[in-house]
């Protein structure tokens, strides 16, 4: 049956005029609310306003308009059905077959800096959803329209098969709005909720970003959700895989630390090499890259500057899967373009928002939301916190702070050495602290770095006094800690008797 009567109720009249033109011209009779209505009726379209249609008027500063059984009635009422039409006839209530709406703007509202309650709560839209609800359940005979992208397809659909759209438009489409009312309330719920971390419900929906490539193996199929695009931009290469989306949020977070032009390279989440210059990013790259010239075969490399053609030249000599960069200069990006596979991406101005944002994991049976991590903690005023005999040196302080914020973003178990501006020895989630030390020192050796006046950095504390003995025997001056081991006493005799210097930030960062 082709349609005969659309309901149009829209907040975001973008696409709208020519979209109501061509049902107009396909003899569909339009019904719409007021500010819509007028829209179309400016532009010389015949329309009937649902005020008039249900005898009516809109209420309640427009809080009621379209709740109303004569709406609702005419979207729900099954056309199969004897019961059905004859109390339909005997409330002269005609069928609705398509809908299309779009909501009052609550995301956009709720987003803007000083946004009232009153005006959130004005922007919860209430008819629009129960408007979109109805029709989806209906959507055996009902067509309805959620998103202005649709109606180009809608309307080409109908002019082809005699003024009616399919049965699997339909579903497609009922889909969509169940996924549109559900984000909205999420959305809703999450602002009302806003300072709360825990929530006596958790729910979420988001849209699919992109199907990626693979898990964390090629049997693993995996897909993204949410707004990863607002933060980042594939420029070129193969789609990302689960481990690539993995990489550049702990790579976004580490280069985040710095200020300083800095390079880091990242494997499976770790850093395998961070280096900081005055200027030259060639010279960070260094200094990153010689913490270890094996480990970045294939890994991720991240810089806090536009990439410039003098790096890119050598970057592109190793075989690396990710390159993220905050832009590329034309003649950089030109280059490592040349490279099928290499995937270039742009983090975008805002991600320092998306790196605040909770963190989410599953759980068996559910999952778990903890608050982000998002900065190196307790680097105010550390000559407050040193704890040896001997306080460290300014060269020392420098190194400590530089040490610290990269350690924060080493897997647990984690251990840094490191000078001011670069790393000397990284050693990672390991089950014992001592054995991250001794990877850390045996790593420093096989890359031919002297440890001789480096820092070393715990992200927590050292439970016995062996972890740091190891580093001092490696050549640590000096060492950075959360301190709060049952045996801080030992470890600080260790380090007096080592004449070492050592601060205790305080602050754990443990990473799983
Ligand atoms: O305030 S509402 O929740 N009450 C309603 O009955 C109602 N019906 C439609 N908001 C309602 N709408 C919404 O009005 C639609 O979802 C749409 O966003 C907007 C269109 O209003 P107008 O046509 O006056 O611009």
């Amino acid at each position: 049956m082709p349609i005969a009567r659309a309901l149009l109720s829209v907040s975001d009249k973008s696409g709208l005029l020519d979209f109501a033109k061509g049902l107009a011209e396909l003899g569909v009779e339009l019904l719409s609310t007021g500010g819509t209505a007028k829209h179309l009726k400016d532009a010389g379209l015949k329309v009937t306003d649902v005020s008039e249609y249900t005898g009516f008027p809109e209420m309640f500063d427009g809080r009621v308009k379209t709740l109303h059984p004569k709406v609702h009635g005419g979207l729900l009422q099954r056309r199969d059905n004897d019961e059905d039409k004859r109390n339909a006839s005997k409330h002269s209530i005609p069928c609705i077959d398509l809908v299309i709406v779009n909501l009052y703007p609550f995301e956009q509202t709720v987003a803007k800096k000083d946004v009232t309650l009153e005006e959130a709560i004005e922007n919860i839209d209430i008819g629009g959803p129960s408007m979109l609800r109805s029709a989806s359940k209906n959507h055996r005979w009902v067509t309805v329209i959620c998103d202005p992208s649709d109606y180009g397809k809608v309307l080409a659909e109908m002019k082809e098969n005699n003024g009616d759209t399919t049965l699997a438009t339909r579903e497609r489409l009922a889909c969509k709005v169940f996924q549109r009312t559900s984000s909205y309330d999420a959305a809703i719920a999450s602002f009302l909720n806003k300072e709360q971390v825990t929530q006596k419900t958790f729910s979420v929906s988001l849209p699919l970003h992109s199907e990626l490539r693979y898990g964390d193996n090629p049997h693993q199929r995996t897909a993204l959700y949410g707004n990863f695009g607002d933060y980042f931009t594939q420029l070129h290469g193969k789609d990302l895989s689960y481990t690539n989306v993995l990489d550049i949020q702990a790579a976004a977070g580490l280069i985040h630390e710095f200020r300083r032009p800095t390079v880091a390279i990242l494997k499976h989440t770790n850093p395998c090499g961070v280096g900081c210059a005055e200027e030259d990013l060639r010279e960070a790259w260094t200094k990153a890259f010689e913490t270890d010239k094996q480990a970045p075969f294939g890994g991720v490399i991240v810089i806090n500057r536009s990439m410039p053609l003098g790096l890119a030249k050598i970057i592109s000599e190793i075989f690396t899967d990710v390159i993220i960069a905050p832009d590329f200069d034309a003649d950089a990006r030109a280059l490592l373009q040349k490279k099928k596979n290499l995937r270039l991406i742009q983090m975008l101005p805002g991600v320092t928002e998306a790196l605040s944002q909770p963190i989410i994991r599953s759980a068996p049976g559910g999952l778990m939301v903890m608050d982000s991590d998002p900065r190196a903690l307790g680097l105010e005023d550390l000559e407050s916190k040193v704890k040896t005999k001997r306080p460290p040196t300014r060269e020392e302080i420098e190194a400590m702070r530089f040490a610290w914020r990269v350690v924060k973003h080493v897997k647990s178990n984690a251990i840094v050495f490191a000078s001011h501006d670069r790393t000397l020895g990284i050693g990672a989630g390991q089950m014992s602290r001592v054995d991250s030390c001794r990877i850390a020192v045996w790593k420093a050796k096989e890359a031919g770095l002297s440890l001789a006046g480096s820092v070393v950095a715990s992200d927590a504390m050292f439970p016995f006094a062996d972890g740091l003995i190891a580093c001092a025997e490696a050549g640590a001056t000096a060492a950075i800690q959360p301190g709060g081991s049952m045996r801080d006493e030992e470890v600080i005799t260790a380090a007096d008797e080592r004449k070492m210097a050592m601060i205790f930030t305080g602050h754990r960062h443990f990473l799983h």
